[in-house]
């Protein structure tokens, strides 16, 4: 049966076209350096927002009623139908990826035992249209923060029975994901904080998540899952304080706890939003950590302070974000994950699909710009200039690590011409990045 009949199959049409359901920008298989454009994104359709959301809001009721959904009251039937929408969706758009949550693909049952075995039947039908389409799953994982009993955690619930709870529910989130094929493990740290340092043991809580974790790389070398595990930094919502903060603090755990190679990070946009980061930021970060793993596209909205998780259409961001992407030797297991969703008034499903050609749009145009950016190496150069006087004499010496204090002293305590500092040249490089994104 097919349930999306009124959409057509979407195709590049150039930018002078007035057709909505047509690409102006995203041109799959157009070479950009070398490799195809599909290659370079790796577009991934969010199960969750897409299948599942339904406009609730604190404030408001279901907006989103999708026709799919009301032919099936019963849930495992309903969980099936989702399935089948979820690929004819994506092979409308041409996505050639997805990432899901345990929770978002089949109901829960009373028992976690019950509830897997739902998981299996939903499984068999995904892995069925896996092969059917062609279609691959970009990551996979649990969601542990929205039942209730994940009220204070998981792994890092001051309840030892919740952390065995997560610890079983990740277990089987981790064979699915490898029954399907999947090329990474995404670790987002749902509740994994805390609101008030009264009632709180920040030490036990983060050792645990530690451990967690290392539960998590033994039980995949044991059932042989060879995907990339990723840690998600997100620095408050849903706790005030999330634990995985940024790149930067998400790095230092991993160093600290020995986790460093076998995690890389999945940046989101709209999380480096909120930890007053840009996303070029956090990104440039995993890169020089090499530790850039993949990335969930969205965007957030400047005045406000949570995860709005709207469709990235910011082309100055997806360009800034590409170049970085680009500048660190692309992606590799990792993917453009729309972790977005429609507005709660942009109800219809046609929006579901105007909203994914409007990221892929932006994404695919700022690919084209960042790609220029690094042809012709204008930040590069300007940074090899910046910084060459680290290139020979005394700057040498400190990169090399053959001088200490003493010898600074020695060389510089009777210079009487010390090199003179240069302009950042700030606004001039923006008109440069500017003229790159009109052309
Ligand atoms: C929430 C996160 C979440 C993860 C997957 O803010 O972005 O959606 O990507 O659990
Ligand atoms: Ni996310
Ligand atoms: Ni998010």
């Amino acid at each position: 049966m097919e349930f999306l009949k009124e959409i057509p199959k979407i195709k590049f049409e150039g930018s002078k076209s007035k057709n909505p359901f047509a690409f102006k920008y995203y041109n799959p298989e157009e070479k950009v350096l070398g490799k195809k454009m599909k290659e370079h994104l790796k577009f991934s359709m969010a199960y969750w927002h897409t299948l599942v959301a339904d406009g609730t809001d604190p404030f408001g009721d279901a907006t989103m009623e999708r026709p799919w959904d009301e032919l099936n009251k019963n849930p495992m039937k309903r969980a099936k139908t989702r399935v089948k929408v979820a690929f004819e969706f994506m092979e409308k758009l041409g996505l050639e990826y997805f990432c899901f949550h345990d929770r978002d693909i089949a109901p829960e049952g009373e028992t976690l035992a019950e509830t897997n075995k739902n998981l299996d039947e939903i499984v068999d039908v995904i892995e069925a249209e896996m092969k059917r389409t062609g279609i691959k799953l970009l990551w996979g994982t649990a969601n542990l923060f929205s039942n209730k009993r994940f009220v204070n955690g998981a792994s890092t619930s001051p309840n030892a029975d919740i952390f065995a709870f997560a610890g079983a529910q990740v277990k089987k989130a981790m064979e699915i994901t490898k029954r399907l094929n999947g090329a990474g493990y995404t670790f987002w740290g749902g509740r994994e904080g805390y609101e008030t340092l009264l009632n709180t043991d920040m030490k036990l809580e983060q050792d645990n998540f530690a451990r967690f974790l290392h539960m998590a790389v033994d039980y995949a070398k044991e059932i042989g899952f060879t995907g990339q595990f990723y840690i998600e930094p997100k620095p408050k919502e849903p706790t005030k304080h999330q634990y995985d903060f940024d790149s930067a603090t998400v790095l230092a755990f991993l160093r600290k706890y020995d986790l460093m190679g076998t995690f890389k990070l999945n940046i989101e946009t709209n999380h480096a939003t909120l930890a007053t980061h840009t996303m070029n930021h956090e990104i440039r970060l995993a890169v020089d950590n090499d530790a850039l793993g993949s990335v969930d596209a969205n965007q957030g909205d400047l005045l406000l302070g949570w995860d709005t998780d709207q469709f990235p259409t910011d082309i100055y961001n997806t360009a800034l974000t590409m170049y970085e992407i680009i500048r660190g030797g692309g992606f590799n297991t990792g993917g453009l994950n729309f972790d977005a969703k429609v507005r709660r008034s942009s109800f219809t499903v046609e929006d579901l699909i105007y909203a994914h050609i409007a990221g892929m749009d932006a994404y695919a145009a700022g690919l084209k710009i960042a790609a220029k950016l690094w042809e012709d190496q204008v930040l590069e150069d300007n940074l090899s200039k910046r910084y060459a006087s680290y290139n020979e004499g005394i700057g040498k010496d400190i990169v090399n690590g053959k001088v200490g204090f003493k010898e600074l002293a020695e060389y510089i305590n009777d210079k009487k011409d010390l090199q003179v500092n240069e302009s950042g040249r700030q606004e001039l490089l923006e008109s440069i990045i500017n003229q790159y994104i009109i052309g």
